[in-house]
């Protein structure tokens, strides 16, 4: 069957030394973890403005609190799917290997990926909001009990470690992608919508800066227009056929001492 990449993006990521990736929700859609913005989406019942920032968790605490417990339960009980696990067996592949994720679920880490970017935190994290001390699961389980969970050293409210709309993202988390963007010789935009900006921006800085950007999507996203490939699809399914193509064309370009400028054979 035609794969639904072309054989340039291929060829390119089989030389490429430096690749840089942008993930988005997409990509734990097929864990079980639902999209933001997609039909059925979490942003469907509520409004990022509702939820995502910090007005609304003054103003309700325990309604804020109790929407993270539950993404928190739904990511404990998800697993990577073959998308996550293709960026990890890619990441082996390639000398320099950046992967940026606006998702807070973790699940890169549990698919094997090092040194993944989060941009916008995780949400396995919670902190107080006054001594930024860490929060333990006890500290949480007051919640259970329907009051807000706060700080058994200050009495602070917790919160958890994402960035919220109108907050700045972690200095180096992005300074680290942005330079990743600038470097990169391909850079993949995957299972993002690409409206949250500064991460949507990352893309289009790649492109700027010579890389060759191919989005992986089930439907075109807001960057689709300024990108040199769109490639439709799952994320569970694309990944592993694109990864599976660039070993092969490894293989057909590497000489018979098994290393090509400096590429390690997965
Ligand atoms: C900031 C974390 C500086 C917590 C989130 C006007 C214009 C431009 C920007 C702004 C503006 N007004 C305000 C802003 C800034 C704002 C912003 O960008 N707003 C947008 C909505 C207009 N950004 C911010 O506030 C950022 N901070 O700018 O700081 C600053 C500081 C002070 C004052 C001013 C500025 C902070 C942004 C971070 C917000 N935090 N969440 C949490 O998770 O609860 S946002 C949320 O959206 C998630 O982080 C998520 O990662 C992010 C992006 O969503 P996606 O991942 O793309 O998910 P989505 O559902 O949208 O799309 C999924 C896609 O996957 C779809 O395209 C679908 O087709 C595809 N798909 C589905 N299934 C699959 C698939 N693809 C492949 N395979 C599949 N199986
Ligand atoms: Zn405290």
């Amino acid at each position: 069957m035609t794969p639904p990449f072309s054989d340039i993006l291929v060829r390119r990521l089989a030389r490429a030394r430096r690749v840089a990736v942008l993930t988005g929700a997409g990509i734990s859609a097929e864990s079980g973890i639902a999209t933001f913005r997609d039909p059925g989406g979490i942003w469907e019942k509520f409004s990022p403005e509702e939820l995502a920032n910090v007005r609304a968790f003054l103003r309700n605490p325990e309604l804020v609190q109790g929407w993270y417990a539950h993404r928190r339960r739904l990511v404990e009980q998800a697993v990577p799917n073959p998308g996550h696990e293709a960026l990890a067996a890619l990441e082996r592949m390639v000398p320099d290997f950046t992967l940026i994720t606006q998702n807070v679920d973790g699940l890169h880490q549990r698919a094997g990926s090092r040194g993944v970017v989060e941009l916008h935190g995780n949400l396995t994290r919670s902190y107080c909001i006054d001594c930024r001390r860490l929060a333990t699961a006890e500290d949480l389980d007051a919640l259970a009990e329907g009051v807000p969970a706060r700080c058994p050293d200050c009495g602070g409210l917790i919160r958890p470690d994402v960035v919220w709309f109108g907050e700045y993202l972690p200095v180096a988390a992005f300074e680290a992608a942005e330079a990743a963007a600038r470097r990169a010789e391909v850079f993949l935009s995957i299972g993002t919508s690409a409206v949250v900006y500064p991460a949507a921006g990352l893309p289009l800085l790649a492109r700027e800066h010579g890389a060759y950007v191919a989005e992986v999507n089930l439907t075109p996203s807001a960057i689709a227009g300024y990108v040199d490939e769109v490639v439709e699809g799952a994320a569970g399914a694309v990944l592993p056929r694109l990864v599976q193509a660039v070993r092969a064309a490894s293989r057909e370009t590497t000489p018979a001492s098994g290393v090509q400028n400096g590429r390690k054979e997965a």
